[in-house]
């Protein structure tokens, strides 16, 4: 068996600031706004929630450009409105798990300013600089080939010092330089003042990419039409990564903090199992992007790509039984602020299946060896923004950059019509409209026109209507919890077993814990669907779970309804 610890057990929620719930009516969500709706996440089964940043900042990047890292975004509070949400979570044994972005700062931030003012300031050093490089016509060009998270190159030039200095996200948020043992000591004080403050934990950002190759060679040629190529090879899961995780790690420890790292662009097990290994004592759990990048084309991540189920089959069972026997553990979603909806993105939001696509997608996700975590709006099966709207209503700059590209690199209408359409599947605007609490004006997220435009679907897909409504997705989501929480052998530190490989339509999967054998069945067709049950699951048992509510028992064929889930268990 595996080692139990706390945050294994635990379900996390993750909140989104700014969409979340405004108090004040400035159209901004806002810390009180969180504060007046724990128990609202409490009732859900939540253990801990996630609080992506909120931190001062411009606001480039929603936060993820931090200005100071001890003080509070104006529009969102203050610190004590922090110390109150700690508190209040604190009080239902709920704990708080802040966002630590540490790859980078806003180019706002007191050390940039400083660093960028003079090639003598004692800051210079806590980021990047290179000299240019001259063109064969003697032409001033970036020190490499690499391309931006958000498009274009990720040098950005610097006219006083003739220096360039490097940012792999936008150009207002310039990567620290972890080679200096000065940032890491900030970065350590950070941690400690937060840990200190009554925090539990962090999410941290782009964890992987901390340590880069510093010799900055040009990244091979991928995608020859582009001017600028993916340079992850050479900066993400660099030379250094493991040994500042683990002094990282160490001060996690000390606190028993919660953590969990993003590690975009890596989907090697071998390599993630460095980071998540218990005996190597760096961080708990890491977000990886298999899943949500198996429906992307190569040439480019808003280029639409056909999946098939037995895809999905393969990458969970990789994940899951990795993990498993190597001593790590898996954070599992489907959804954060920086994806599209589940529901309309990997089952179907036609209103006719979408409460039954939510539900089984819950069960799918819900039931998996790993740490659980819901995105607000998710535990309501919110949708993705309707095919109505256009790009003007997007706010996100990394989709507005990637359709500005596409349109100036002389893409057809109907190119360019593709990748919209692909932008409101998975573009990162789609999980940030505001939370649908009821059927008022603006969702009763806020009483006026808030900062993004509320999904025009509020008025039947809200909370208010699900809180109390036995069949909603909100209490579908509940039992899921439930289920973790009351079966925690099984369900939390069970092994799993994928039942059937190549069927296109059915993902079945067992957990199984000594001699208790949990088997979860999941059609993700929109028609009725023939399955047959595998002998060695036909015992007696009880079902404990059903999107459809009305099973009660196994037989060997069975039919499947469109996206049905049942959870069987053999006793
Ligand atoms: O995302 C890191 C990351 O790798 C991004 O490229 C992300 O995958 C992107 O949305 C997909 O192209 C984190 C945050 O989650 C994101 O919101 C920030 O914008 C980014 O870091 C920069 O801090
Ligand atoms: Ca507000």
């Amino acid at each position: 068996g595996i080692k139990r610890a706390w945050w294994k057990e635990s379900n996390v929620y993750q909140i989104y600031p700014a969409s979340f719930k405004d108090s004040n009516d400035d159209g901004i969500g806002d810390i009180p706004g969180i504060i007046s709706k724990l128990d609202y996440i409490k009732n859900i089964g939540v253990d801990v929630v996630w609080l992506c940043p909120c931190y001062k900042s411009p606001q480039v990047d929603m936060g993820y450009d931090i200005l100071d890292y001890r003080d509070i975004y104006e529009k969102y509070g203050t610190l004590s409105d922090i110390d109150e949400l700690i508190n209040g979570l604190h009080q239902r044994k709920m704990k708080l798990v802040m966002d630590l972005v540490v790859n980078h700062t806003s180019d706002q931030h007191e050390w940039f300013k400083s660093a960028i003012s003079s090639k003598d300031s004692p800051y210079r050093d806590f980021y990047i600089w290179r000299k240019p490089k001259i063109g064969s016509n003697g032409e001033r060009l970036p020190p490499n080939n690499w391309v931006s998270h958000f498009t274009g190159s990720t040098w950005e030039y610097d006219d006083k010092s003739d220096e360039y200095y490097l940012h792999l996200f936008a150009k207002e948020q310039p990567d620290l330089n972890w080679e200096n043992p000065k940032v890491r000591t900030e970065v350590n004080n950070i941690i400690r003042f937060w840990l200190d403050r009554g925090v539990d934990g962090f999410r941290l950002d782009a964890i992987n990419f901390i340590s880069k190759d510093l010799d900055f060679p040009d990244a091979p040629i991928t995608n020859p039409s582009a001017k600028y190529q993916d340079a992850t090879i050479h900066y993400a899961n660099g030379p250094r990564l493991h040994e500042y995780l683990r002094g990282m790690g160490q001060i996690l420890r000390e606190y028993d903090a919660f953590s969990v790292g993003e590690m975009g662009s890596f989907n090697d097990p071998n390599e993630v199992i460095k980071v998540v290994a218990e005996e190597r004592e760096e961080l708990n759990m890491i977000f990886q992007f298999e899943i949500v990048t198996m429906d992307a084309s190569t040439a480019g991540r808003y280029f639409p790509r056909k999946w098939m189920l037995s895809e999905l089959k393969r990458i969970v069972n990789k994940w899951e039984t990795y993990m498993y026997e190597n001593h790590g553990w898996n954070a599992l979603y489907l959804e954060n602020h920086d994806q599209g909806r589940s529901v309309s993105r990997f089952a179907s939001d036609k209103p006719e299946f979408r409460s039954y696509a939510a539900k089984m997608l819950a069960t799918f996700l819900g039931l998996q060896s790993g740490t659980v975590f819901v995105y607000e709006g998710q535990e309501l099966g919110m949708a993705n923004m309707p095919n109505t709207w256009g790009i003007d209503r997007f706010k996100d700059l990394e989709s507005i950059n990637f359709y500005n590209e596409v349109v100036e690199s002389g893409a057809s209408e109907e190119v360019v019509q593709v990748v919209l359409a692909d932008l409101r599947k998975k573009g990162r605007d789609n999980s940030r409209t505001p939370v649908q609490w009821d059927s008022t004006a603006f969702a009763g997220f806020s009483t006026v026109q808030p900062w993004m435009d509320v999904i025009d679907d509020y008025k039947e897909w809200n909370a208010a209507s699900q809180v109390n409504d036995p069949l909603s997705v909100y209490s579908y989501w509940r039992s899921i919890f439930e289920l973790r929480h009351g079966y925690k052998d099984i369900f939390v530190y069970g092994s799993f077993t994928l039942v059937d490989s190549t069927d296109e339509q059915v993902f079945a999967y067992a957990r199984r814990y000594e001699d208790k054998v949990a088997l979860v069945i999941l059609s993700f067709a929109e028609e009725d669907y023939s399955w047959t049950v595998p002998e060695e699951y036909l015992k007696q048992g009880q079902v404990l779970l059903s999107n459809y509510g009305d099973v009660s028992m196994l037989k060997s064929d069975i039919i499947m309804r469109p996206f049905e889930a049942i959870v069987y268990l053999i006793d």
